[in-house]
């Protein structure tokens, strides 16, 4: 047996080119192997990094940006629009802020620019002291010019997200309250004035995040929650378009150690509808059973809406420590792939399963009408636990933006990278 290996490093799709020339050599046995890279968005001043999360917002209707919190430093980012690398950004913060969570912006007050909403966890281990807070920014360019606090001294505030949840023309917030033993998801009533109302709708702790989206399409906003403590959920809240709600279990592990990590309200399959897909993978959830695989249970689920409030869980993918999801064309052939990542904390520690060598990024790919699950050959060595996906720079291509939380210190790696994939093809003629 001969070989004649080619190998073929493309990004993306084949060239017309390269194909004529496979199709043209009496070449067998191909194999294609993934390989990803990522270049730094913005570094990691070999300062602690612990980004929390990264997402892109709307100052106002035209104007996109990417924001990433610093819940240690006590800061929230915005960086320099457009940009490719090494990003120059403007840091925020103030000596209200105690730990910056995440971001939402929309337009209270109507003048066309939009406010920051921050989700202030106060402390970042799970704990039931009371130093979450929420409040709204109103920022110029590298400036808070007025922060209203809506609530503050209740359990870690994991989420706020801004929507008109009563149809009353004002815009509203969902609230979790993650805490720890004790905790709650909720929205704030925007009564006018400055004063807002707390309406609590379920009293478990451990709520990540809740989406305000319209998940039947009957016009009003329905919120869709995660929650990660004492009970591991995928909760929604049916809305009557007052504000009244009602809620229903969409998804229960029935274990306290699933490591529930967050959700993504997606239009899987481009049928209209929205659908739900959410990852679990927290390998620090303190009660994993030693004589388990974190393989076993973590990964990406969907719930997909099959309409008229009926909903079908599918596992998609296993994968050790998944935490964020984002749907992203990572191959560049035009069609979008599910990207995870992992956040793996102690990279080569023993709490990993030695059956698992997969990386801490892979991704699913629609072939011949089913998913296929594609880990890359190498590893990106950072504790990746937020993904986003923006043009960057307006040239109309999106990047994949991941931000890094390196609880243990282990990494002098960027605060924030955007990753690639490239295809290693090689071929053995027979
Ligand atoms: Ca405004
Ligand atoms: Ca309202
Ligand atoms: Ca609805
Ligand atoms: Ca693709």
């Amino acid at each position: 047996m001969s070989f004649l290996v080619v190998s073929i490093i493309f990004c993306g799709c084949l060239s017309e080119s390269v194909k004529e020339e496979i199709s043209s050599e009496p070449l067998l046995d191909c194999e294609t192997t993934a390989l990803v890279s990522y270049e730094p968005l913005v570094d990691g001043e070999n300062s602690h990094t612990i980004v929390a999360n990264v997402r892109s917002i709307k100052l106002n209707e035209s104007s996109e940006v990417l924001v990433f919190t610093e819940p240690i430093d006590g800061t929230f980012s915005i960086l320099e629009y457009p940009c490719i690398t090494n990003c120059s950004r403007s840091v925020f913060g103030n000596e209200s802020f105690i730990a910056p969570l995440r971001l939402d912006a929309a337009d209270f007050d109507g003048d066309g620019k939009n406010e920051l909403v921050l989700s202030d966890i106060g402390i970042l281990p799970p704990s039931d002291e009371k130093y979450g807070k929420v409040s709204i920014l109103t920022i110029n360019n590298s400036s808070i010019v007025d922060e209203q606090i809506i609530i503050q001294n209740i359990g870690r505030v994991a989420c706020a997200e801004a929507a008109d949840l009563d149809s009353d023309q004002d815009l509203d917030l969902t609230i979790c309250e993650f805490g720890n033993t004790n905790g709650s998801v909720g929205w704030l009533e925007n009564l006018g004035g400055e004063n807002w109302t707390w309406h609590k709708l379920e009293n478990k702790s451990g709520a990540i995040e809740a989406t305000p989206v319209d998940i039947d399409g009957d016009g009003d906003l329905d919120i869709v929650s995660i929650i990660s403590q004492l009970s591991e959920e995928i909760v929604i809240f049916w809305n009557d378009g007052s504000g009244n709600f009602v809620q229903e279990t969409l998804f229960n592990a029935n274990t306290t150690y699933y490591g529930m990590s967050g959700i993504n309200v997606v239009d899987y399959g481009n049928d209209g509808d929205k659908d739900i897909l959410f990852t679990n993978g927290d390998v620090l959830d303190g009660d994993f059973p030693s004589n388990e695989n974190f393989w076993d249970y973590h990964g990406l689920s969907l719930l997909e809406n099959m309409g008229g409030g009926e909903f079908q869980y599918q596992k998609l993918m296993s994968f050790t420590g998944a935490y964020d999801s984002a749907i992203y064309d990572i191959d560049s052939d035009g069609d979008d792939e599910i990207v995870v990542i992992g956040f793996r904390p102690t990279f080569g520690g023993a709490i990993f399963d030695d059956n698992d060598p997969s990386p801490n990024i892979g991704w699913l790919d629609f072939i011949d009408q089913s998913w296929v699950t594609i880990f890359p050959t190498n590893d990106i060595d950072i504790p990746l636990i937020t993904l986003e996906v923006m043009d960057l720079n307006g040239d109309g291509e999106r990047s994949l933006i991941a931000g890094n939380h390196d609880v243990t210190n282990s990494t002098d790696a960027p605060k924030l990278i955007s990753i690639s994939a490239n295809y290693n093809i090689t071929c053995v003629e027979n």
